[in-house]
């Protein structure tokens, strides 16, 4: 036995206890103990065997950190099968959540019960695999294909009910994990109930896989693990168990060796990571129970909302009484959709309007809150005659932050008599949605402040990143980045239609032409006006773009921008006075349109990327390498299996990369500086995951 599983026997029952926290991960010496745990109930002869966890869960899954080294036996799969093949009954109580290896041992025990609050799913395709441990094998056989393909193809979690109407566990009871189990395996035994096997019920019956596949793959958007889920299903139809769950084993150890399971992995733990700082250790925030909101357009209204939903109360501050009433109609209008999706009832909706939520144009009102988030007109002087307002009526150690996407903080920090409260919180639109907060953190801003904006950002469910200060932060800037490599595509031959095929076809949510025309053409027209004055002589600007914003064509919300939307759809056709815009440019300037493949948009578009994103790591505004990844994945529709631009960056080869950057830098070598973070690198060997496991 390992001290991993501990033994222990009640009566007839063996009890074989998991104890390896945080998750009771199925590592190697998980595994081993299930084993020697089996056979050592067989050598006692005893009568039933009940698993379960100690702590906060059964089994999370196989242990996540083990991927990538060479497996050590026993295997997952062979564990799964020596607890089925066991000559006793075997009972698996559950509680917390039963995650991919952890279901499959689960299904692999005869009966299972569970606590009314326990999950289960098959989470793998959120790595980029499969079940590698007999789970497509079994479920089917135990509740059919179609929901077996729903459950491994989606990775969702399911509710103790759920799997107790289709037949995944047998009973739901309170009590601990170890006392229903072993109340269960009593009931079992008196009742003489025998052994079941799942390998041994039929093979489920098929449906039209080839369908399934196709339609499976096209929703992955280019993951690859879920329509591998749905073939390894169909072997349960078509092959004996045993044939199976080889045919099974083979496609995770396929998608083992992806760029995709690298990518999936390492958005998991940065995911987990990036709220981690050194300088937050032991660091408290400050306490969070009210928030005010300046400005109650869309920025702040989403603002409003999340706050809302998250417990928080909030006095939103308008400049007029009608500009107040509309503020509180737009988070009503926001709360109403978490109402029709089930989020909240209507007491909560009705108690979130009407006590939790103060509207108001009086700034005295703010006297007791806090944290202040202001989302007013993104101009420096406005900025700071609110925060000198804030400045006069917060109380002391209220934190006030801004949402602004690009001034200097550092500024708006010094016309207050406290930079110490002041930071940057850098919401999304729509920000009741969207899932990424920069926390910026400004020269001056104390450390229980900058705690206090990652712990605003937990509370609403973001996933918040640290950023310093600089023109952008870290995803605007970059972003600013890779649009320019974009318009400067367009000039040489391009069009904004094939770049934006070529990056959703990489894999993002919509490329850049479409998201500039959701988000309004007018935002980058006013970017361009505003750095227009500080512009490099050597830099080469594009204008067709802020022609057709003259022209009135502002985007989705004009109905025509880079695509018309005139038909009401956002699937929307080009626009055709824009590649006329363009090709009177490029005849201005003389050049003579060349074509781009797919691959070479790619390659310009993600090499920007990633060269200003190794700068703003470089330059500290983002701390590692994974900041600038989450970012990208949570605020940008980086696609998740390719990890973020970084990690993606990692995976092609910077060497490559940067080679790549020095080419196109003999064109323009403005614009293609190289990061001299990514010369370091590739000079010494190294990559960006190196610095973020420095950095751990
Ligand atoms: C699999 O099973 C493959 C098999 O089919 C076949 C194999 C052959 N391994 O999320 P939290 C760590 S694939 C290692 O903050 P929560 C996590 O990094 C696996 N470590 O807590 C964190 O560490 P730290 C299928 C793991 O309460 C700590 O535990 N299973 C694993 O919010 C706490 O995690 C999954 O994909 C793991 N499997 O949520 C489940 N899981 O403190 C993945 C967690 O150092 N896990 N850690 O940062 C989860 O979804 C959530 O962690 C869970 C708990 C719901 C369990």
């Amino acid at each position: 036995m390992t001290e991993a599983i501990g033994y222990e026997r009640v009566g007839d029952i063996a009890v074989l206890a998991a104890q390896n926290p945080p998750v009771n991960a199925l590592g190697h010496a998980v595994r081993q103990g299930l084993v020697d745990g089996i056979a050592k109930a067989t050598a006692d002869g005893a009568k039933a065997v009940l698993i379960y966890g100690e702590g906060s869960t059964f089994f999370a899954g196989a242990d996540i950190r083990e991927f990538g080294q060479t497996p050590k036996e026993p295997h997952l799969p062979d564990v799964c099968n020596a607890i089925e093949a066991a000559p006793m009954i075997v009972v698996s109580a559950l509680h917390g959540t039963a995650l991919g290896g952890g279901m499959e041992i689960a299904l692999s025990t005869h009966y299972r019960i569970a606590v009314p609050k326990a999950r289960m799913g098959l989470p793998e395709v959120n790595l980029g695999l499969i079940p590698g441990a007999t789970g497509t094998q079994r479920l089917p056989r135990l509740i059919g294909v179609e929901k077996a393909i729903d459950i491994v193809t989606s990775g969702r979690q399911l509710g103790a009910r759920d799997l107790l109407a289709m037949g995944v566990i047998d009973k739901i009871a309170d009590g601990s994990p170890r006392e229903i189990g072993l109340a269960y395996a009593q009931e079992l035994l008196d009742a003489a109930a025998p052994r079941r096997p799942v390998s041994e019920m039929p093979a489920p019956e098929p449906i039209d896989f080839d369908a399934a596949y196709e339609a499976t793959l096209k929703k992955g958007r280019g993951l690859l693990a879920p329509a591998y889920g749905v073939r390894a299903v169909q072997a349960a139809c078509e092959k004996p168990f045993a044939e199976g769950v080889a045919y099974e084993r083979s496609l995770f150890r396929e998608l083992m060796e992806t760029d995709q399971r690298q990518g999936m992995i390492h958005a998991f733990f940065s995911e987990r990571q990036v709220s981690k700082l050194p300088e937050l250790k032991g660091v408290d925030p400050r306490p969070l129970a009210a928030i005010g909101v300046i400005g109650g357009g869309t920025m702040g209204a989403g603002i409003a909302t999340a706050a809302l939903l998250s417990g928080l109360n909030v006095v939103l501050v308008e400049m007029s009484p009608e500009a107040a009433a509309a503020a509180k109609d737009r988070v009503s209008g926001n709360l109403s959709g978490a109402l029709k999706r089930g989020r909240i009832d209507q007491a909560k909706f009705e108690h979130l309007t009407e006590t939790a939520l103060t509207p108001t144009t009086d700034f005295g009102d703010l006297k007791d809150v806090d944290l202040v988030v202001e989302a007013v007109f993104e101009n420096m002087d406005v900025k700071k005659e609110v925060f000198g307002k804030l400045d006069a009526v917060c109380k002391p150690g209220a934190v006030l932050a801004s949402n602004t996407s690009y001034l200097d903080i550092d500024e708006i920090a010094a016309s207050t008599s406290r930079p110490a409260d002041v930071i940057g919180l850098h919401f999304f639109s729509p920000a009741h949605v969207m899932k990424l907060l920069e926390v910026v953190v400004a020269d001056k801003t104390a450390p229980d402040v900058m705690a206090t904006g990652f712990d605003l950002g937990k509370k609403l469910g973001k996933v918040s990143v640290r950023a310093g200060v600089c023109d952008g932060f870290i995803g605007n800037r970059i972003l600013s980045k890779y649009r320019t490599a974009a318009d400067h595509m367009i000039l040489d031959g391009a069009s904004p239609y094939a770049i934006d095929k070529a990056i959703t076809d990489f894999g993002f949510a919509m490329g850049p032409f479409a998201v500039a025309d959701l988000a309004g053409l007018d935002i980058g027209y006013m970017t361009r006006k505003r750095l227009a004055p500080t512009r490099d002589p050597r830099e080469r600007v594009s204008t067709y773009a802020d022609k057709l914003v003259e022209a009135g064509h502002k985007g989705q919300k004009t109905g025509k921008g880079y695509y018309d939307y005139a038909a009401g759809s956002r699937a929307a056709a080009p626009n055709p006075e824009v590649m006329e815009l363009i090709e009177a440019e490029r005849a201005e300037l003389g050049i003579t349109p060349r074509d781009f493949t797919e691959a070479e948009i790619v390659r310009r578009y993600m090499a920007a990327m990633v060269n200003e994103g190794a700068k703003v790591v470089g330059e500290g505004i983002a701390r590692r390498p994974l900041d600038v990844d989450m970012t990208f994945l949570f605020g940008y529709g980086f696609p998740r299996y390719r990890g973020g631009p970084l990690k993606w960056a990692d995976m092609e080869g910077l060497p490559a990369l940067l080679a790549d950057i020095k080419e196109y830098a003999k064109e323009d070598p403005y614009f293609w500086q190289p990061a001299p973070l990514l010369e370091q690198l590739v000079a010494e060997g190294r990559t960006f995951d190196d610095l973020n496991k420095e950095a751990a």
